[in-house]
């Protein structure tokens, strides 16, 4: 491990343009449920009940009062020191971004800027019939499902499975992956597609890929390095 992470730091020293993936594991220690394994949000919850527009559109109250129950519970948390490492990183190199598949804006109040936010943002909403996108932090939702002022229904911006994510931000997030140095990947399980396709495409580029994880997961076997590890722990010791 102290071999691996010797490694990951020299790279990291000489890097110009580092691009950084994370996934709900960064979140974890702050208290944010993650999504599969024992402890998971789909533990209790089947994905296609509740995050599918199918389910949105059969069911929007229950939809929306699982989304409420998971503002309430992010609300009060705070960044941790993986954010704050990853923070850390975006003011170390000359190029950077970090692509996150994770709602809940952490990333944004330990202070990263340069954020692709690729399966949307749980504090914002949008309009099903105008697309119009608003901040909204009112916890719980005065009334659910809450509604547009045209009188729509307001959805989540969040991507849900089968709908495409935002075209200009994965293509920034493509650009970011393929013209890297060095590409961390943290805290995710590299299941879902199209993230869990960027660490192999990034490497297929010629990039260094460092991956922080407890578990082994579909990457594993070909990243350069593989931190076994909380990121709260390995992230600080990577910078
Ligand atoms: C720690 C830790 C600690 C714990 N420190 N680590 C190609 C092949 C097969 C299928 C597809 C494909 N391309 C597209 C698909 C379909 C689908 C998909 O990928 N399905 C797979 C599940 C098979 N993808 C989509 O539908 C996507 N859309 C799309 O591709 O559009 C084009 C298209 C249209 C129509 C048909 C086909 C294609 C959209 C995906 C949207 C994903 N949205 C979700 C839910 C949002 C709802 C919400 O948040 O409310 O986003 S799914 C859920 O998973 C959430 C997450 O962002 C995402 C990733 O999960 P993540 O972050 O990896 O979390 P976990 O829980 O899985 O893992 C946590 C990890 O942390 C673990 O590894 C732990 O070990 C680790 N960990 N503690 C560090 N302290």
């Amino acid at each position: 491990m102290t071999q691996d992470l010797d490694v990951a730091k020299k790279r990291l020293a000489v890097a110009h343009r580092v691009t950084v993936l994370t996934g709900a594991g960064v979140s974890a220690e702050s208290g944010v449920p993650t999504f599969r394994g024992a402890e998971g949000l789909w533990r209790n919850f089947r994905p296609e009940e509740l995050a599918t527009p199918q389910a949105f559109a059969n069911d929007p109250k229950l939809v929306w009062d699982w989304y409420d129950w998971r503002r309430g519970l992010i609300a009060p948390l705070n960044p941790n020191p993986g954010h704050v490492a990853i923070a850390k990183m975006e003011g170390q190199f000359p190029e950077f971004l970090l692509v996150t598949q994770n709602v809940d804006g952490l990333h944004r109040l330990a202070g990263n800027k340069k954020i692709a936010e690729l399966h949307g943002n749980i504090w914002f909403t949008r309009c099903t019939d105008e697309g119009t996108i608003a901040e909204n932090r009112q916890v719980p939702m005065p009334e659910i499902p809450p509604r547009c002022r045209c009188g729509a229904l307001l959805r989540p911006h969040i991507v849900w499975f089968g709908e495409s994510l935002d075209y200009d931000v994965f293509q920034s997030v493509l650009s970011a992956c393929r013209a890297c140095d060095v590409l961390v990947v943290a805290g995710t399980s590299s299941v879902v597609h199209p993230a869990a396709s960027l660490a192999g495409m990034a490497k297929d580029s010629g990039a260094f890929v460092i991956e922080v994880n407890p578990e082994e997961t579909p990457i594993t076997d070909f990243v350069d390095v593989h931190l076994r590890g909380k990121s709260g722990e390995m992230l600080p010791l990577l910078i």
